[in-house]
């Protein structure tokens, strides 16, 4: 079977983290503009989350689309399956049948009704059990369960009489070689009724005749041979059918058991698989069966494909270029089953790997539009106007507009190379980003702690922190109550060892740290309290990524040395099933 063409064969995703921020979703658009710009085709900015005020203020901004959204990229049995197969319906011949498996050079031929339903499969094994002569039980080998009207088309044979062509009924073969006094004896004797006999016969007169006196239900006379008009006036008279075959008796006998229905050998068990499933869910159901392949079928029942054994050995299409992260927990869904083929990131080593070697920069400065807006820069090749300034924004906003700790020297250098080229100057630009709208005034509490939030793993442990940026703590205050509810709410969702939440204040550059989770991990805090055992004031912290992870980490490694960590919620579902 010829593959399936697959839309997304020649496409790569270039693609920021879950819960994306302005630097992922600007990193994504700037990577794949970059790759346009050196003349590799098929890059696509996509992004695994919604956007939010400032990302759509940005976006306005510069008249940039969103990146396409991915939810998950596992491998679909759509995306491998053999579509526009061959089917046979449930009253074919195995003539039919084997023609098409012949033709199409099939293991598995699906048997479909009008309705494209699958009723059951044919396999050349199945049908060799109906061609396989079992000595031990002759009445069956002389059995044809057919028409007169298939067996005709099976022989490609001339008839010369025929009685109730399309009836399918039960036929046995004989052979009229003998005497004609033996030639009836070995019917009766085997129990076959007159009515249901086909008498296969060459120039023989007397045999002809005999049959037809005898009532049988056709004479399939050889060799192309025709009759004479009175064995046909006696037939027609008796109600006898009359065929002329091309072939020898031998082969008129191969041939006419050829012109049997296959609803004996229609394998009734068959594996069939949703073409939506995940690959990495059927792949150990596929390989335990015993049948070549499964049927694909959609959820109306039709057959839409075949899924075979070897369909599921072929590479995996999807191609990513992670940007703005490198840890498979903040990866898009089912980034672990596609294969990665870049990544561009500035923020710590998570716990990745690789089955090929890949292009990995990753460079410890404010944001991945740096990085980007560098490799640019770089190969002498400049950005339009509005992709440069797309990365003037995510470079602004990760860095709070070079104020932030993560922020180098590059980023400063780079940022004033951007605004030359989109003539935008950075501090109007800057206020424009961070007056888009207080992410805690524009949401439920539920998505407030969502909006931006990762989780990690360290000692065994995951965790989640969030991040949200406001001018001033005072919109933080007046909804902390709700707030921290719905941390509590992320945290059991999440089966999280503790879930944070920094509310950092652009202003003065200070947070404020809410912790839901472990009590024992939450007196380890040397942070001053604000209020309960919950909230800390956290003064000239802004960075998540630089100076609370790090510091969260440090904690958590004490804990461990000492003992007393807290008990792991549940082990990293990524972790178990890596290749
Ligand atoms: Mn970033």
């Amino acid at each position: 079977m010829p593959p399936a063409a697959n839309p997304a064969a020649n496409i790569t995703y270039v693609i920021g983290h879950k819960n994306p921020d302005a630097d992922s979703i600007c990193s994504a658009l700037a990577y794949a503009a970059f790759k346009e710009a050196r003349g590799e085709t098929g890059y696509v900015a996509a992004r695994c989350g919604n956007s939010n005020a400032r990302i759509d203020t940005i976006l306005a901004r510069f008249q940039q689309p969103l990146p396409v959204y991915l939810s998950d990229v596992a491998p679909r049995v759509r995306d491998l399956m053999a579509a526009h197969v061959v089917s046979v319906a449930p009253n074919a011949t195995c003539a039919e049948a084997l023609e098409l498996i012949d033709r199409h050079d099939i293991r598995l031929l699906p048997v479909t009704d009008a309705d494209r339903h699958v009723v059951g499969t044919i396999s050349l094994p199945h049908l060799g059990g109906l061609f396989i002569p079992r000595l031990s039980e002759p009445r069956h080998l002389r059995q044809v369960n057919s028409s007169l009207a298939y067996i005709v088309r099976a022989l490609k044979a001339t008839a010369l009489h025929l009685i109730d062509a399309d009836r399918i009924d039960e036929y046995f073969i004989r052979v009229g070689a003998m005497d004609v006094g033996t030639f009836w004896k070995i019917s009766e004797r085997e129990n076959i009724p007159a009515g249901q006999s086909l008498i296969i016969v060459g120039d023989r007169r007397d045999i002809q005749a005999r049959a037809i006196t005898l009532g049988v239900r056709a004479l399939i006379i050889t060799g192309g041979l025709g009759v004479d008009d009175d064995i046909l006036r006696l037939a027609t008279h008796a109600g006898v059918s009359v065929i002329s075959s091309p072939w020898d008796s031998a082969t008129t006998a191969l041939g006419v058991r050829t012109a049997t229905t296959i609803d004996r050998v229609i394998e009734k068990q068959f594996a069939s698989f949703h073409p939506d499933a995940r690959i990495a869910d059927v792949r150990r159901k596929i390989s335990a069966m015993s049948a070549p392949a499964a049927m694909v079928v959609d959820d109306d029942g039709a057959l839409v494909g075949v899924l075979s054994k070897s369909d599921i050995l072929k590479p995996v299409q999807t191609r990513l270029v992670l940007v703005d992260h490198n840890e498979m927990t903040q990866a898009v869904s089912g980034a672990e089953d596609v294969t990665i083929t870049e990544i561009i990131d500035h923020h710590r080593l998570g716990s990745l790997n690789t089955a090929q070697p890949i292009l990995f920069i990753n460079e410890p400065v404010g944001s991945t539009c740096t990085i980007i807006a560098d490799l640019f820069r770089r190969e002498g090749l400049q950005p339009s106007p509005a992709i440069a300034g797309i990365m003037m924004a995510g470079l602004i906003s990760d860095t709070l507009h070079l104020h932030g700790p993560t922020t180098t020297r590059k980023d400063a250098i780079l940022l004033a190379w951007l605004s030359e080229i989109a003539g935008v100057n950075s501090k109007q630009l800057a206020d424009e980003i961070f007056n888009s709208g207080s992410v805690i005034l524009a949401n439920p509490p539920e998505k407030i702690v969502r909006s931006d939030f990762k989780i990690y793993e360290e000692e065994g442990l995951r965790f989640a922190v969030s991040q949200v940026e406001e001018l001033g703590f005072g919109n933080f205050w007046q909804h902390a109550k709700p707030i921290a509810d719905a941390l509590q709410g992320l945290r059991d969702e999440e089966r999280l060892a503790f879930a944070a939440l920094l509310v950092t204040d652009i202003n003065t550059q200070n947070s404020l740290l809410l912790v839901k989770g472990d009590a024992g991990f939450i007196q380890r805090i040397s942070y001053a309290h604000v209020e309960q055992d919950e909230i800390f004031d956290l003064p000239g912290i802004v960075s998540r990524k630089k100076q609370l992870i790090p510091y969260l980490t440090s904690l958590l490694k004490e804990m461990a040395a000492d003992g007393t960590a807290p008990s792991g919620r549940t082990p990293a579902p990524f972790a178990k099933n890596r290749k």
